[in-house]
């Protein structure tokens, strides 16, 4: 399964197999480049849910988290949603539940709860509103509160808190192994072997490492940026999946990644084989107790409004 051939056989069993069920298939951007590219839709968490929410398809079969293929069912409850790979979860989603969210809200009364999309959907019911690292600091600025409790993202809510200086932002302690591993002399030494390239970050990296960026941004930011700045070459501080997004997005241009790579293990668990499976099976439905869905998809939809 590691040729271009064997990719380009499952590939075609893929699609007709997708056809065969009237599913859709969805893959995130941190995917392996063979997922993405045998996919309908690539993207991030929230734009690929509206996909699911917009599409005919009766299947949606969602290469990517956990979190994520809840959310997609948050927003297509009538669909049937599939995880191929059930392990597939985030480290940083799992560092808050429902419960310990609730009573941190329960301990700080009538301040707004603000949410990443990357949690669970248990944990975005208890929310007042959900956001996106690529809406966050603007829906946080539109909601007016001068104190708000941020979570789970540590450095995705001190990102918002250094663009809103009159915002009062309490932080829950949660973060992405994967991004906040990233130091500011990686990025340093990466700048200096590349000195014309700009540097685009995520909000999930550290304070220190955003601090050097040129650009903040989220992956579907990235794309959109890389495609249309007059910079030819760019150095990548996200997941390195995005890489191969951006090359199909701007072929012309230099891509360059850390080093060491920044690699989402959660992510890769994802293979051609288990999206295969997973319509051949009609493998692992992800589901959403209809009244956790409802609270959650309130919080989503806020955030909609709002941005
Ligand atoms: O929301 C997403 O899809 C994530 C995890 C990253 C991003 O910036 O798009
Ligand atoms: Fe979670 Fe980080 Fe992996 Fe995204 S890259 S799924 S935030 S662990």
């Amino acid at each position: 399964m590691t040729t271009g051939t064997s990719h380009e056989a499952m590939a075609e069993e893929i699609r007709a197999l997708a056809r065969e069920h009237d599913a859709v298939i969805l893959a995130h951007n941190y995917q392996r480049p063979e997922v993405q590219d045998v996919a309908d839709f690539t993207g991030d968490s929230l734009g690929l849910s509206r996909q699911a929410a917009a599409t005919g398809a009766s299947v949606i079969v969602f290469a990517g988290v956990h979190f994520m293929a809840e959310t997609a069912k948050i927003l297509a409850p009538d669909k049937r949603v599939l995880l191929p790979e059930p392990r597939a979860g985030c480290p940083m989603a799992d560092m808050v539940t429902g419960e310990a969210l609730a009573a941190w809200k329960a301990d700080n009364p009538g301040v707004p709860v603000v949410t990443y999309v990357n949690s669970s959907a248990e944990v975005k019911a208890h929310s007042d509103v959900c956001v996106t690292s690529a809406n966050a600091v603007a829906v946080v600025r539109a909601l007016g509160a001068d104190r708000i409790l941020f979570a789970p993202d540590r450095n995705l809510g001190s990102w918002v808190a250094r663009s809103l200086p009159d915002i009062d932002v309490v932080l829950w302690d949660g973060w992405c192994p994967t991004h906040d591993e990233v130091t500011a002399e990686q990025v340093e030494a990466a700048r200096a072997a590349h000195p014309r390239a700009r540097v685009m970050v995520h909000p999930e990296c550290r304070p220190e490492v955003v601090d050097r960026a040129d650009a903040v941004l989220s992956t579907s930011q990235m794309i959109a940026f890389a495609a249309s700045d007059s910079a030819t070459e760019f150095i990548v501080v996200t997941e390195s999946g995005l890489v191969h997004s951006l090359r199909k997005a701007a072929p012309g241009k230099a891509f360059f990644e850390l080093t060491p790579r920044m690699l989402c293990p959660n992510m890769k668990l994802t293979t051609l084989v288990k999206v295969r499976d997973a319509l051949l099976r009609d493998q692992f439905a992800v589901d959403v107790p209809v009244d956790v869905a409802a609270r959650a998809r309130a919080a989503v939809e806020r955030m909609v409004a709002i941005g």
